[in-house]
């Protein structure tokens, strides 16, 4: 026995261990339960009484050995790594972690089609600021004095100033166009609005519209007509239908609602259109000779029309968005669903 055991000492101090697939089995083989110098303490008892004591300390001898040489390979291999910097072993095979995308917000999708759509016949893109004076937010367009709009209720002015207020409508832009212009004029202008309002799922005091305006020589009622109609079937299917209701507007005369036929139930009736078969989309009318002397254009030889809708109503119309909040909510379970940016 105590020769098997000079045997496997020279072993394991002849032992070169390079890497932790050997340094593993060399555990197995000399330093685990089951390995080799295990079995010979088993056997220890098989020896003769008298031998016993000689043949332990050979055989705790060899253990220390075969336990500080597993130790002192292992120390040595994990340095090894940590000093070359090779990282713990990776499994090549498994899918890497995509980098998260935004995604478009729907009310910057919407807009952009109509803008396209606009586009396409001719007209720009105007803007200006969202601070405005009296004039150009009211009295440029033809608002009453006492008018309800003017009112600390509906809109907000800066600093109680009643001068200054957030505009509450995107027409103070095209004011300034005509202003600072020469007839022809064809613009369209996107933009955020601000209500004083109590903000619900149909009504928010912060939101977007879209407003068009085209002045010329000639211009007739006719050429709003058409031009809304060309706008909604591009925007809502070729198969829309478009209806004028009689309506009023300071800033126009006359006016009128602008309706499309429901396009989620083709007119039959649906929850979306009350079962009425149309949906309101906006408002329009010709500007109103007022409104185009207050902006120094001479209405016996000019005559325009003007339109103006809700880009958040329009959206929520074409993606069945049943509540107004979830465009400033910034939820990305809602902004998600609007697919990645491309
Ligand atoms: C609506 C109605 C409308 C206009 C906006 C306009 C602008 C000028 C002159 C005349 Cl400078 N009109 N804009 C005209 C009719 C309706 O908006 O329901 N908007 C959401």
């Amino acid at each position: 026995m105590l020769e098997k055991i000079r045997e496997i000492y020279k072993e394991v101090e002849s032992i070169v261990i390079e890497n932790a697939e050997q340094l593993e089995k060399f555990r197995i083989a000399y330093v685990g339960r089951k390995g080799v110098i295990a079995d010979l303490f088993e056997n220890l008892r098989n020896a003769p009484p008298e031998d016993r004591r000689a043949i332990g300390a050979e055989l705790n001898n060899l253990k220390n050995l075969a336990q500080d040489t597993f130790t002192q390979n292992r120390d040595r291999l994990e340095n090894e790594q940590t000093q070359t910097g090779q990282p713990a072993p990776v499994d090549l095979t498994l899918p890497g972690t995509p980098n998260q995308l935004g995604a478009v917000h729907p009310l910057s999708i919407v807009r952009a089609r109509i803008v396209e759509i606009f586009e396409r016949i001719g007209f720009n893109v105007a803007d200006g600021p969202e601070i405005e004076d009296d004039w150009h937010n009211f009295t440029a367009l033809n608002f009453p004095p006492n008018h309800p709009a003017r009112d600390m209720q509906d809109t907000f002015f800066v600093e109680k100033n009643p001068d200054i207020a957030l505009r509450t409508h995107t027409s103070s832009v095209q004011v300034r166009l005509m202003e600072n212009g020469k007839p022809p004029f064809r613009a369209i202008m996107p933009g955020r609005v601000y209500r004083n309002e109590a903000i619900s799922a149909r009504a928010h005091c912060l939101f977007h519209q879209v407003e068009g305006l085209y002045i010329d020589e000639n211009v007739s009622f006719a050429d709003l007509k058409q031009t809304l109609y060309y706008f909604a079937k591009e925007l809502f299917g070729k198969d829309t239908k478009i209806r004028f209701r009689p309506s009023f507007f300071p800033f126009t005369e006359p006016s009128a609602e602008i309706d499309i036929s429901c396009f989620i139930c083709k007119g039959k009736g649906c929850n979306i259109c009350k079962y009425s078969g149309w949906v309101e989309i906006g408002g329009s009318g010709m500007v109103d000779p007022n409104v185009l002397s207050n902006c120094g254009i001479d209405p016996e030889k000019y005559t325009g029309f003007a339109f103006g809708m809700g880009i958040e109503r329009i959206t929520m119309l074409l993606y069945q968005v049943k509540d107004i909040r979830l465009f400033t909510e910034n939820d990305v379970r809602f902004l998600r669903q609007f697919g990645p940016v491309s």
